[in-house]
């Protein structure tokens, strides 16, 4: 049954002022938003996307910083819905870049003739539920409102960008952004004086990139991160027909790993071989592209202890091995967080830019950042003059973008106030009190698209159920909720994830409430969970 969009007056409108409505609204048309799009159209809803930016993509499509790329590989980071696509899509590189990633997604965007119903430009301020009417009403930054029965946050983990509140930056002379919001015309850094702020998976990438054109460049660094090659190619023709022929085979094998990567871990201990073929392993492994260094591993290397410590001091020594002055290199060395407690950056000669004369390292835990100048930046210990600053500073994330718009729910509950102490949910799909609303953001991880997939699905069959069985509203009860954010809380302290100080908890936003923001479960688990909530009727859902 398909509901066309209708124009009405709405009871939050100005008199006279147009509301459009439709059953289910997208916010975002990044990767699970565009997805969410295709599915919910399949199910005969009408649907409209909202999206910020002035095109489709999301992560995709606001960073474009120099060195962006994947590091799952790419074939199995696209979608899996259509045989078709996945026949005529040539991926060239085994880890692509950001520029044929904002293709693909503007090719499936196309192929799929989403674009007539995702609005950009469209940046939502605010989603209020009404509560006699049972739907969303969603109002933009440019005063425009839309209705619908469902919302689907399709917002990102990873797309509220955190710039630190760094003293003078207004005074900074010279150019200056973070890399989630770099420019679409480029930065022109050929021959610049550059100040590069973070060294994570983003700023590991960008770094490694542009150290081949600036004159100068100053790296501010808190902390060291273990880091490993990545390894890139070409996908020749023949790799591109075998890995055509190969995609059920890709995928189930995707869907059997913890993380949905197509590497499994090694059922056997790190401690239980011979130090000989230990090291045999993972010098193999060091040898081969990609996250296999990490999850095809000893499955102990990812539990604290001996086996852990062992890897991380195999890494500590490969980084030695690459950098030519040993106080440089001790200080890329990371000592101060378990290997696999924070996500591995993967690069492609990183730490030889660390070997350039025109490179500095700074560490800012010695001598903190004390504020912006004019001209640069001064630590406790030194001024710095830069053409160009950038932050690779990272993301407010999983909440920080649901946080940055007004979501208002039953009684006139704000999402952000339920969400103080980190997000409460059930299975990280909804949250009692916002019914009908759907977080595709706060439930996937690992290999994003292979996550979002299956979630999509679930959500869309969900509110089809609601649809088809003439409810008005779903939303998680109290009760599951409650049990579900206990469970986070128990199994997660468990896990490597949460023992370092980073997006994962929440802890590299000051102020923001340490708690796991992702589900401690693994993705096949994850679905399982899923599928027997469903069986059972929704269970741990409210249906009226
Ligand atoms: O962000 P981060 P990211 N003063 O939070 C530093 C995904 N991703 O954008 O480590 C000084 O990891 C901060 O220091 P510290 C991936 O999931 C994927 O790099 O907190 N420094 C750190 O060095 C990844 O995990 C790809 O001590 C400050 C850096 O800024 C996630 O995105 C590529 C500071 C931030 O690192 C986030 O990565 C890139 C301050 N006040 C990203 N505040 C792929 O390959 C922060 N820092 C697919």
């Amino acid at each position: 049954m398909a509901i066309s969009p209708q124009q009405s007056p709405s009871a939050g409108s100005a008199p006279g002022e147009e509301v459009e409505k439709f059953d289910a609204i997208v916010i975002g048309a990044g990767v699970s938003g565009l997805y969410s799009l295709y599915r919910l159209r399949e199910c005969g809803f009408s649907v409209q996307a909202f999206e910020e930016g002035s095109g489709v993509g999301g992560t995709w499509f606001w960073n474009r910083y120099p060195g962006c790329r994947f590091d799952s590989e790419s074939y199995t980071y696209g979608y899996s819905f259509s045989e078709e696509l996945l026949q005529e899509w040539d991926w060239k590189e085994y880890y692509s870049g950001q520029p044929e990633n904002e293709r693909y997604l503007n090719y499936v965007a196309d192929k799929f003739d989403l674009r007539r119903d995702i609005r950009l430009n469209s940046r939502v301020v605010s989603v209020v539920f009404d509560e006699d009417e049972n739907h969303w009403e969603i109002l933009l930054e440019d005063g425009h409102r839309a209705r619908g029965q469902f919302l689907v946050m399709s917002v990102g983990i990873l797309s509220a960008g955190y710039t630190p509140n760094f003293e003078g930056i207004d005074s900074f002379k010279g150019k200056w952004c973070h890399t989630a919001r770099w420019p679409a015309e480029g930065m022109d850094l050929a021959g610049k004086r550059v100040g590069v702020i973070g060294t994570g998976a983003t700023g590991v990438q960008l770094i490694t990139e542009i150290a081949k054109e600036v004159s100068h460049l100053t790296i501010f660094q808190r902390t060291a991160n273990f880091c490993a090659p990545l390894r890139n190619g070409l996908i020749d023709d023949e790799a591109q027909r075998e890995i055509k022929a190969n995609y059920p085979e890709i995928f189930k094998k995707c869907m059997e790993t913890p993380g949905s990567f197509m590497h499994k871990f090694d059922p056997r201990s790190a401690m239980e071989v011979s130090p000989e073929e230990r090291l045999e392993q993972y010098e193999r492994l060091w040898a081969e592209p990609g996250f296999k260094k990490w999850l095809s591993n000893f499955y102990d290397v990812m539990m604290p202890g001996k086996a852990n410590e062992d890897y991380a001091e195999f890494f500590r020594n490969k980084i030695r091995e690459r950098v030519n002055d040993p106080v440089v290199a001790e200080m890329l060395v990371p000592k101060d967080h378990m290997f696999g407690s924070k996500r591995l950056p993967c690069e492609s000669g990183y730490y030889e830019v660390y070997n350039q004369d025109n490179v500095l390292l700074v560490d800012v835990r010695k001598a903190p950042i004390e504020r912006i100048t004019p001209n640069g930046l001064k630590t406790s210990d030194a001024e710095y003059e830069f053409d160009v600053l950038i932050f690779a500073t990272g993301f407010d994330a999983v909440t920080g973008a649901m946080n940055r718009l007004e979501i208002v729910g039953e009684g006139g509950q704000t999402l952000k106030d339920k969400f103080a102490g980190g997000p409460r949910t059930y299975m990280g799909i909804s949250s009692a009190g916002f019914p009908n609303l759907f977080t595709i953001s706060t439930a996937s991880v690992g290999n994003f698209v292979r996550a979002a997939e299956p979630l999509v699905d679930w959500v869309s069959e969900a509110m089809c159920y609601v649809r088809d069985n003439n409810f008005k509203r779903m939303s998680a009860t109290l009760e599951a909720e409650n049990a579900w954010v206990d469970h986070v809380n128990e199994a997660g302290a468990k896990i490597l994830r949460t023992q370092a100080d980073s997006w994962f908890v929440g802890a590299n936003i000051p102020g923001k409430a340490r708690v796991l923001l992702t589900a401690p479960d693994t993705a096949p688990a994850m679905r399982a969970k899923r599928a027997e909530v469903a069986a059972n009727g929704y269970e741990g859902f409210a249906l009226q």
